[in-house]
């Protein structure tokens, strides 16, 4: 994918909202990828999915703006981000939230509460096992996540048909420090990360994602690059609109969503569930 867009300062226009609804309103799985839909060896009609990332990185504010550009100001609206770094996460349930304003469309976006700070590898590949276990259906929507949950118990829980997820995008913020120099030690924490969930998840589709470009934007030109070429193959995108920094691109979400959807098409292909 091309980072060309990636410092882009105009916000949304009504057309190219319009334009991204009407894509997903006409879209139907196979419409990318696949000639003959036969060959889909899954035809579901629904998608899911799933946004996870450590506490405070921006997941809740990327879905918001995403649904704004679907054209679904409501749902939008329904989204709480946070206001500062508390620790905490500010998002404690699974919720699933309908891309478009009309149910004639099945996908959704599923918001996640974000996993506590950590550099530890054992930590990392706990919470990629909780990665696993939204995947495989164990968490309902609307349903409370704690990672402090024994995964020994996960083994006495059910999965559900109506919550297993198609796809996963990691939100990550850049790795930056307070004056915006590169902080070594969450650049190591997120390539683990990155790492440890491609091994976990395997053949199913997994996007990473940086999101807060415009802290990117704030950097010294060498740290901006050094950053752009570590995550290199990863979208960069950013989640809020203020007015004067970088802003929320409609093309950068719609190429996302459609790699996402290419991807989860092509892995239907060979792949039951
Ligand atoms: N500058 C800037 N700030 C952002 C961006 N995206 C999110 N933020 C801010 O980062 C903070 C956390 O954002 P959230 O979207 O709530 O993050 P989250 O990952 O959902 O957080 P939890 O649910 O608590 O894990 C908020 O103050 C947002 O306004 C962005 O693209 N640029
Ligand atoms: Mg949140």
């Amino acid at each position: 994918m091309n980072n060309s867009g990636i410092f882009y300062k105009k916000r949304a226009t009504d057309e190219e909202i319009e334009t991204f609804k009407k894509f997903l309103t006409n879209y139907q799985v196979g419409d990318i990828k696949v000639a003959d839909k036969t060959q889909l060896k899954n035809q579901s009609n629904t998608i899911r999915i799933l946004v996870v990332g450590d506490v405070g990185s921006g997941k809740s504010s990327f879905i918001k703006t995403l649904l704004r550009f679907c054209g679904n100001e409501r749902e939008s609206k329904f989204v709480k981000t946070g206001e500062g770094s508390t620790g905490a996460s500010d998002t404690v349930t699974m919720r699933h939230h309908r891309l478009t304003d009309t149910a004639t469309t099945n996908y959704f976006i599923c918001d996640t509460p974000g996993f506590p700070e950590t550099t530890l590898n054992q930590d990392i590949s706990m919470m990629t096992s909780h990665v696993k276990r939204y995947v495989d259906g164990y968490i309902r929507n609307g349903e409370t996540v704690s990672y402090l949950f024994s995964l020994t118990d996960w083994f006495f829980g059910k999965r559900y048909a109506d919550s297993t997820m198609d796809a996963v995008i990691f939100i990550a913020r850049p790795p930056l420090d307070g004056k915006y120099r590169m902080n070594d030690r969450r650049l190591v924490h997120l390539k683990k990360m990155r790492q440890e969930l491609e091994k976990t998840l395997g053949s199913r589709p997994f996007f990473f994602v940086i999101t807060a470009t415009d802290y990117i934007e704030m950097a010294k030109e060498d740290t901006a690059q050094d950053i752009l070429q570590v995550f290199d193959g990863s979208i960069f995108i950013v989640g809020k609109e203020e007015e004067g920094r970088c802003m929320p691109s409609v093309e950068v979400y719609t190429e996302l969503m459609k790699g996402v959807f290419g991807s989860i098409e092509e892995y239907r292909l060979e792949h039951r569930t």
